[in-house]
């Protein structure tokens, strides 16, 4: 553990804006796996998992993500509060257009004016159709339950380039535009501040919901645009986005111009 890494930490937050929240690990298997079992044990609302390392990352549905030294991996615990388990859902979509906001930050204390980040559906983060960061968000209700366990990944100060070839295209990282690094403790301090302004509000309120939904239109970068869709179980499709409805769920034009309502899967820009 380097605690000289993340000296530099200015939290501006009003909630869990202790230092004890944090818990930095040198090399863990995931940061998501460390929080549900530091959940399951009881372990605070708000409590955030960083490791500088983690040998078995993943992404949705089992897939694998690359986490390679330089970049910001960390997940967040965030209870459910009595009576909000209908929320749950909200978190995935939040999580994501927190993590734009503290992206944005990062981005102009980096001086980039040129290229801002979006969203994907359900929450990629990405710049110029690459991916810099994604959102992994697994609840449980087993132990001290029920909890989500907000996994955000970010490609900080590693480089793009340097991930497995399959995906480097795809990929971007905040210091591949930049030019520059950016301290990984002020980047996690930004990214706790962003979540703990969206995630307990979404859970308890429809009116932060309304607005995390308003400002993911906003930032969207797939609306208007051709994606290919997938959901588990049923075959790939090419479609229009155009829009998110109420619950977060995709709203898919087909060919014949009938739109549908995709809740679970992912979309990839067709290209
Ligand atoms: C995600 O899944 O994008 C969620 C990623 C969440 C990672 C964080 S890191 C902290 C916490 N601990 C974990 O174990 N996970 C969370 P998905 O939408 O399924 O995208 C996965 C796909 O992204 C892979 O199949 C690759 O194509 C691509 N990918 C993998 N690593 C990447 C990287 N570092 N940068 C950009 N793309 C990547």
């Amino acid at each position: 553990m380097t605690i000289r890494e993340f000296t530099t930490i200015s939290i501006t937050s009003t909630s869990n804006s202790n230092f004890d929240r944090f818990i930095f690990l040198e090399s863990t298997t995931s940061t998501n796996d460390e929080a549900r079992r530091l959940g399951i044990e009881g372990a605070a609302d708000g409590t955030i998992v960083v490791a500088k390392k983690q040998t078995a990352s993943r992404g949705r549905l089992g897939r694998k993500w690359e986490s390679p030294s330089g970049g910001l991996w960390l997940s967040m615990i965030s209870r459910i509060p009595a009576g909000a388990d209908e929320n749950i859902t909200r978190v995935s979509l939040a999580a994501g257009v927190a993590a734009l906001a503290a992206l944005d930050r990062i981005f102009e204390s980096l001086g980039v004016t040129g290229s801002r980040p979006g969203l994907g559906w359900p929450n990629d983060l990405l710049v110029a159709d690459k991916k810099i960061a994604g959102i992994l968000c697994e609840a449980c209700f087993e132990g001290s339950g029920p909890f989500v366990v907000v996994g955000v990944g970010v490609n900080l100060n590693n480089s793009a380039a340097l991930l497995p070839p399959e995906i480097a295209g795809m990929s971007i990282s905040a210091r591949d535009i930049a030019g520059a690094e950016f301290p990984r403790g002020s980047a996690l301090a930004e990214i706790a501040a962003a979540l703990d302004n969206v995630i307990p509000l979404v859970l308890q309120s429809n009116e932060a919901w309304s607005k995390v939904l308003e400002k993911w239109r906003d930032r969207c970068i797939l609306l208007g645009r051709e994606v290919a869709l997938s959901s588990p179980g049923a075959a790939r499709t090419k479609a229009v986005a155009v829009g998110i409805d109420e619950f977060g769920r995709l709203i898919a034009r087909d060919s014949d111009g009938s739109e549908r309502a995709i809740e679970y899967g992912e979309t990839t820009l067709s290209r």
